[in-house]
């Protein structure tokens, strides 16, 4: 099998390193290999990176526009090929891996909307004499390292925004997902990307992912991933860079007597169970008011065994494909022991599909447990995996100590038709997005970013984009007296 090629100041390399087998979490078989890059190779894209940067960051924003916007649309003429090969390392089902390839493309055009609109400020100073003006410059080097649940668009958000920000980038995308961003790297070549603006380098998040947090070379580091390794990366730079961490969650959702019980099933079903549970906002535990409870339970436990579970490339609409590696599937299985044992009731799923050709797959039916409590890991602990439990409240302020007891504070959800309740919720839920009567807590127009051990800074619409940007204060001084 040839190796997929990294990326590296425009030229497509084979790399020295030892090859890394990518496998179809839904049948076990090896789609691709990828080499692990050696120090020189990562060295080599950083300096690329470094050398890229003059030239880019000088140009006119309406040129960088320009070629983010024709990115855009090579990613559209090719999502079904990019879809059907993310399906084939991730596991998700192929309609919404095409999904997730549409709102990169997305992405891309939202920012080269923005990279026109860089404005800076002119403040008056004490005398007439002066005029302070504020600009803004592209910070420089960006590493970008993100992980593999959303392989095209957690990227996404840190090339669009940086590039557009004139900045260049090195990317190392996830060791279990790296054939879906690399050929996302090619509709940027075909785009006609400069060389060395953009560079990506395959392997461990260990090894070089680690070599690029600690080089000198990058002025920021933008990670996606875990809280343990953001904290990690914090404590292993050598020397001050600009830092960006979107990590972990531990999602509660909030349903009051006065909700629309059938909307708030939807939206339960919908952000526990897809992608598997494998989203960083996924819905992980659930607090009922106690008139709803059981009518609650029951219908959602309808929903989620009514949900198809099936390989991805085969049924592209099913609703859960394969997770994407043995390591959420053992955290599920084990959390959901942990509840069963301190308690807990199953009301849906609980065991891998039984359905034929499903047997070398990483599968697991969506599972809901109810009368939870909170010394149970599925309501304390980000389990990452098709499961999710559920328990009843009596007053509100109970619901609102309860989901704010994390150290995580990425997204909440809230299910009410009461106007005083989604105003005492959203003012007290301690989290970066609250969705109410939605579960979508992500758009890419509005900042989106967590609390607390869920990372610092944010993604996604005008405050994505000034991360990466540095402020420059010019104080002019005039000599109008010289003119009389
Ligand atoms: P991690 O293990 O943290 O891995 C994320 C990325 O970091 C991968 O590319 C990984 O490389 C790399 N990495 C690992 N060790 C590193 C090191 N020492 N230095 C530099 N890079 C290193 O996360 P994961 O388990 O793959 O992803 C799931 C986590 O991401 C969850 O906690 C989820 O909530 C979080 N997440 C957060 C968000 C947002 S927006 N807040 C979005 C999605 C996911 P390899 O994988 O190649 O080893």
């Amino acid at each position: 099998m040839t190796r997929t090629k990294m990326l590296i100041d425009g030229v497509w390399v084979v790399g020295e390193g030892d090859a890394i087998e990518v496998r179809n979490p839904a049948r076990g078989s090896v789609v691709g290999t990828v080499s692990h890059a050696t120090p020189a190779e990562v060295d080599l894209a950083l300096r690329a990176a470094r050398l890229a940067f003059g030239d880019w960051s000088k140009r006119p924003p309406v040129e960088r526009a320009r070629l983010l916007k024709r990115a855009a649309h090579i990613i559209r003429e090719r999502k079904s090929d990019l879809g059907r090969l993310m399906t084939s390392e991730q596991g998700k089902p192929v309609n919404e891996a095409v999904g997730e390839i549409s709102k990169l493309a997305d992405t891309f055009d939202f920012y080269a909307e923005e990279a026109t609109r860089v404005f800076g400020e002119i403040i008056p100073n004490d005398s007439n004499a002066y005029q302070s003006l504020v600009v803004r410059e592209p910070i420089g080097v960006v590493a970008a390292i993100s992980p593999w649940n959303y392989p095209a668009e957690l990227i996404g958000w840190k090339v669009a925004a940086g590039l557009t920000a004139g900045c260049t980038l090195v990317v190392k995308p996830p060791e279990l997902t790296p054939l879906s961003p690399l050929a996302i790297m090619e509709c940027m070549v075909d785009a006609g990307l400069p060389a060395g603006t953009i560079n990506m380098v395959t392997g461990k998040g260990s090894t070089v992912g680690q070599q690029m947090v600690e080089s000198d070379i990058p002025d920021k580091i933008a990670f996606t991933g875990s809280s343990a390794v953001g904290l990690h990366i914090q404590q292993s730079l050598k020397n001050i860079k600009r830092l960006s961490l979107e990590l972990g969650g531990n999602c509660p959702m909030i349903v009051t007597a006065q909700a629309n019980l059938d909307q708030a099933v939807k939206g339960a079903a919908r952000r526990s169970f897809r992608n598997c549970g494998q989203i960083c906002i996924a819905i992980n535990r659930i607090y009922v008011e106690r008139a709803a409870y059981e009518p609650f339970l029951e219908k959602l436990a309808a929903a989620a065994d009514s949900l198809v579970v099936d390989d991805g490339l085969e049924n592209p609409d099913a609703d859960l494909g394969a997770l994407c590696s043995q390591e959420p599937l053992d955290k599920t299985k084990q959390h959901l022991a942990d509840a069963l044992e301190r308690g807990a009731r199953l009301v849906a799923g609980g065991r891998a599909p039984d359905a034929p050709g499903l047997e070398n797959g990483l599968f697991f039916r969506p599972t809901v447990v109810a009368d939870c409590s909170h010394d149970m890991k599925v309501m304390t602990e980000e389990t990452f995996g098709p499961l999710v439990g559920v328990t009843a409240f009596d007053k509100h302020a109970e619901a609102v100590r309860m989901a704010n007891d994390t150290p995580y504070g990425l997204a909440s959800y809230l299910y009410t038709k009461n106007m005083d309740e989604m105003r005492y919720y959203s003012r007290h839920l301690d989290y970066g997005n609250v969705a109410v009567n939605n579960v979508d807590a992500g758009i890419i127009s509005a900042p989106y970013g967590g609390w607390k051990q869920s990372g610092i800074g944010v993604e996604h619409a005008r405050e994505g984009l000034l991360e990466y940007l540095n402020y420059k204060h010019v104080r002019l001084c005039f000599d109008e007296d010289a003119l009389q």
